[in-house]
């Protein structure tokens, strides 16, 4: 029954939710040139094929001590967020990195050093910031929430052979959408968090999808990141991200075994391509 209304809820995720990155074709970027700025192949097409297995890896504290990374590392792609470092914690993390989600703070954030951070090469990059509800791209342009506009042209010219994108903010707005249309209480009207972000991203481009600590295992703890002695619950509850309602849907969607959630933080889901609706 729970397995069905997974299936369902998955359905009705892939019929609401179509993959998107700024393309350039549309004002003011198009009057910036960034048509030409953006990479020439979309995201949509940066793959001819989806990737059989992907992995999702959680920044959260709980994964410390998990001794998962030989097996996240056995995916056909990983996906990791903004600035979580393998370095140091390969055994629980792994070292593979195929794809990173930025949130505008990495660009705009001089403490991040996203021009010479080694965490930002060699990787397929996704960056977004919340544009208003609207997608009014005027006015995102003008007041983004961190401006990450100038650093992605400067990233671009630089180093233009690099799969850079932003995300379009009407794909974010599509899941905020998928969320609250899936919940009875009244949700913040803030953008899901990159970790729903992330995992929508590898439902577009993966036939199965692990997610790793994103719903809290056995080990759940305040500890908010596994590479940083900082302690708060929110950022496994969620306070300025619907991060509750979130994990709710996921593990709603989740074909993996209770066992394997408890001891592993593993939700393992189906991927767009790979889903019979
Ligand atoms: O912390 P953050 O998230 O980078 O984590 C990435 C994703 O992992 C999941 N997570 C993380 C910690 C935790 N204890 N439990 C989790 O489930 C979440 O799904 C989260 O999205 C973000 O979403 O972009 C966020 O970014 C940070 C911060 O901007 C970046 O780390 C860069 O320094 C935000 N924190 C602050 O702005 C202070 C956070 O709110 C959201």
């Amino acid at each position: 029954r729970t397995h069905l209304r997974g299936q369902d809820l998955l359905c009705e995720m892939k019929k609401q939710v179509q993959i998107r990155a700024l393309d350039g074709t549309e004002q003011p970027f198009s009057g910036l040139g960034w048509d030409r700025l953006v990479p020439t192949q979309p995201l949509g097409q940066l793959y001819k094929a989806p990737f059989r297995t992907c992995a999702v890896v959680s920044s959260a504290g709980a994964i410390l001590h998990s001794s998962l990374g030989k097996e996240i590392d056995s995916h056909d792609a990983v996906l990791r967020f903004n600035s979580a470092p393998t370095e140091g914690y390969e055994i629980d993390v792994g070292n593979k990195t195929t794809l990173r989600i930025i949130n505008s703070q990495i660009l705009a954030k001089p403490n991040h050093r996203f021009n010479t951070s080694s965490l930002y090469k060699d990787v397929v990059l996704l960056a977004w910031d919340p544009a208003p509800y609207t997608v009014n791209l005027h006015k995102w342009y003008r007041s983004p929430d961190y401006d990450l506009f100038r650093p992605y042209a400067e990233r671009r010219r630089r180093r233009p052979a690099q799969p850079f994108y932003i995300l379009h903010p009407a794909f974010l707005w599509q899941l905020w959408d998928f969320i609250q249309g899936h919940t009875q209480e009244d949700i913040q009207p803030n953008p899901p968090s990159s970790g729903f972000i992330g995992i929508a991203v590898m439902m577009s481009l993966c036939d199965e999808i692990d997610v790793y600590e994103y719903i809290p295992s056995l080990r759940q703890t305040d500890l908010c990141h596994y590479h940083e002695r900082y302690y708060d619950s929110a950022c496994t509850l969620g306070a300025y991200h619907p991060l509750l309602y979130e994990k709710m849907l996921i593990q709603h969607m989740n074909t993996g075994t209770d066992y394997d959630l408890k001891n592993n933080g593993r939700v393992t889901l189906t991927g767009f391509s790979a889903v019979k609706c």
